[in-house]
């Protein structure tokens, strides 16, 4: 299976959907001229990474948000998607009625939408927080997702969803590969500086790839995954874009902070290996001891 993560480097405040959707396009066609038939996009492609921001104005807070998929804007895309016979995954901030969900689809290589997922694991705040170099107000716009970890066929290979920070809990790839998902992809917005005070910068790339690998390995499927990079007003956002293989190994990775594709062949079989053997889960897996990872929510301190 070819596929392709499309990395989109900073996106401003200003700029229009029509340049947006522009750039995604020039990057599906690159994907496409390589022999891709899968491309992942990043989180919330369509804008700037808004949620940094504590806006006030309804009018412009729904102007980061899409209503209808394809809409007016977003329809050269699917279109073109169409054309090239190449299936994506995109992020993007969607209104259904009053709420608010940060959302990803896969549209298949006829340029029909065939998956949906709204993020899960939503990080960060509902107000500014004193004191901090860098807001992450997701928790004031998005509601937690309502449709779980759905998987999606997709030819022979059955493809996964997930949302940047849903990328760095364990559970999010376990239920999809408990579906037997064969891989999973994910865009992200990572901003440096954020999280434990004073962390050194290094370590979000780190973190990044530790929780992309590791998910790979212990899940037995491939991962794509994309970022939004580079400085986008005035944020420095990580990289990394990388498909990564279920011996947890890193394909192939983006070197830029900016628009790049990067593209890889994939050996589904690759998973069978570890799927008839260490992860052979029939044989392995323990549910039965697992009871508190759905019972408790937190680390319970109280006496044993
Ligand atoms: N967009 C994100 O979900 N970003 C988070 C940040 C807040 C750490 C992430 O997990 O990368």
């Amino acid at each position: 299976m070819h596929i392709a993560v499309a990395q989109v480097g900073p996106i401003a405040r200003s700029d229009t959907r029509a340049r947006t959707v522009a750039r995604l396009c020039e990057l599906l066609k690159d994907a496409a001229s390589r022999g891709a038939k899968w491309v992942t996009f990043p989180e919330l492609t369509l804008t700037t990474f808004f949620p940094r921001w504590s806006i006030e104005d309804p009018r412009e807070v729904r102007s980061f948000f899409e209503t209808e998929m394809p809409g007016k804007e977003t329809r050269p895309l699917f279109d073109l998607a169409r054309e090239l016979g190449v299936g994506f995954y995109l992020g993007y901030a969607e209104l259904d009625g009053e709420r608010q969900f940060n959302t990803s689809i896969l549209v298949d290589g006829g340029g029909s939408i065939i998956g949906k997922y709204r993020k899960i694991h939503i990080p960060g705040d509902a107000q500014s927080q004193d004191g901090y170099p860098i807001q992450h107000l997701e928790k004031k716009y998005f509601q937690v997702g309502d449709l779980g970890f759905p998987v999606f066929d997709a030819g022979e290979t059955r493809i996964g969803m997930c949302i940047c920070n849903d990328r760095r809990w364990p559970e999010t790839y376990r239920v999809m590969s408990l579906q037997a998902v064969d891989l999973v992809m994910v865009g992200y917005n990572t901003p440096t500086g954020y999280g434990r005070l004073g962390e050194p910068r290094h370590l979000p790339l780190l973190h990044n790839h530790l929780s992309l690998q590791a998910a790979a390995y212990q899940n037995t499927c491939w991962v794509a995954a994309a970022a939004k990079a580079g400085v986008e007003e005035g944020i420095h956002m990580i990289g990394g874009s990388c498909i990564v293989a279920p011996t947890g190994e890193i394909a192939v990775q983006a070197l830029s902070e900016d628009d790049e594709v990067i593209n890889y062949v994939c050996d589904m079989s690759l998973a069978d290996g570890y799927r008839g053997n260490i992860f052979n889960y029939e044989r392995h897996r323990r549910p039965e001891h697992y009871r508190a990872i759905v019972d408790r929510v937190g680390a319970s301190r109280s006496p044993l």
